[in-house]
């Protein structure tokens, strides 16, 4: 596909995310799959990239809250019509427990990176958002997965990953923990005791793979 109309479809997604138009959202989204974008760049470079412009009118008090919260359903709108058309793994990596950390309603960079799982070919148990801590630990025994990806997005509600970390390593310590989210880095990660981290939903899955085989050295 030409460089330029790619750029031009981009453009459009990200448009309809910051304008909150779902309509628009729809139109491009397919028009992306119609003429050929990859559904993943299509997501991340066009939708996500109109949610970081978002975030930026909301610091200039441009936005507020309710503008946020069409931009977020716009956004829905268009990676609803793409993330059925994303290249599917269908080799068996595993099963990861996935939410919003208690306290934290923030769940569209946990739902690409719970995407990102989906396709790279994890079985994946979606506890959503605003998940009391608990669950976190309750549903990894009840699944027996070896991953738990934690979102926050408020320096606030950060603190209760370290918390859900401490709850799980103390029951099983070979589950890998993953955490994410704006306010949290790799610096953050280690502090905690998370055994991965990834700053955006590009090398998510890389890194939780790479995650579980540091983990099942150091039992060896
Ligand atoms: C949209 C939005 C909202 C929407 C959320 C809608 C939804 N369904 O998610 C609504 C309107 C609900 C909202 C509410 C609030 N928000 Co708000 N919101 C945002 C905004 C503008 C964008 C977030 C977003 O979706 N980004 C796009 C996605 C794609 O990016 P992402 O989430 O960062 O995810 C990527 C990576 O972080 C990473 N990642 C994320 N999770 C994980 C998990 C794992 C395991 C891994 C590996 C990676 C990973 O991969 C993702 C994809 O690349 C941010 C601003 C910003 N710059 O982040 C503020 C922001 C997060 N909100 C903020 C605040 C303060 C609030 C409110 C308190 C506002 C209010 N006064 O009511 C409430 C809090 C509600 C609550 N209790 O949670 C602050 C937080 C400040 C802080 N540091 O604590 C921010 C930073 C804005 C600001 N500059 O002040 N918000």
């Amino acid at each position: 596909m030409e460089s330029a109309r790619r750029e031009e479809i981009l453009k459009k997604l990200s448009d309809a995310v910051v304008e909150y138009d779902e309509d628009m959202a729809k139109q491009w989204a397919q028009t992306a799959l119609d003429e050929g974008v990859d559904a993943f760049d299509a997501i991340m470079n066009g939708l996500a990239a109109g949610m970081e412009i978002v975030g930026d009118l909301y610091d200039k008090q441009e936005y507020f809250v309710p503008e946020l919260l069409m931009c977020a359903d716009a956004l829905y709108v268009g990676m609803n019509i793409l993330r059925p058309h994303m290249r599917k793994d269908t080799q068996k990596k595993g099963q990861v427990v996935i939410g919003t950390v208690q306290g934290d309603v923030h769940d569209i960079g946990k739902n690409i990176i719970k995407l990102m799982f989906d396709v790279g070919g994890f079985t994946v148990h979606d506890l959503g958002r605003d998940v009391p801590l608990e669950n976190f630990v309750q549903e990894q025994l009840r699944t027996d997965s070896e991953i738990v990806a934690m979102s926050a997005m408020m320096t606030t509600t950060m603190m209760g990953m370290k918390k859900v970390i401490e709850l799980i390593k103390a029951k099983n310590p070979n589950v890998a923990i993953m955490l994410g989210g704006a306010p949290v880095t790799k610096d953050v990660a280690d502090l905690f005791g998370a055994d991965g981290y990834a700053e955006s939903a590009g090398n998510a899955v890389q890194e939780a793979i790479k995650m579980i085989s540091r983990l099942r050295e150091m039992h060896r």
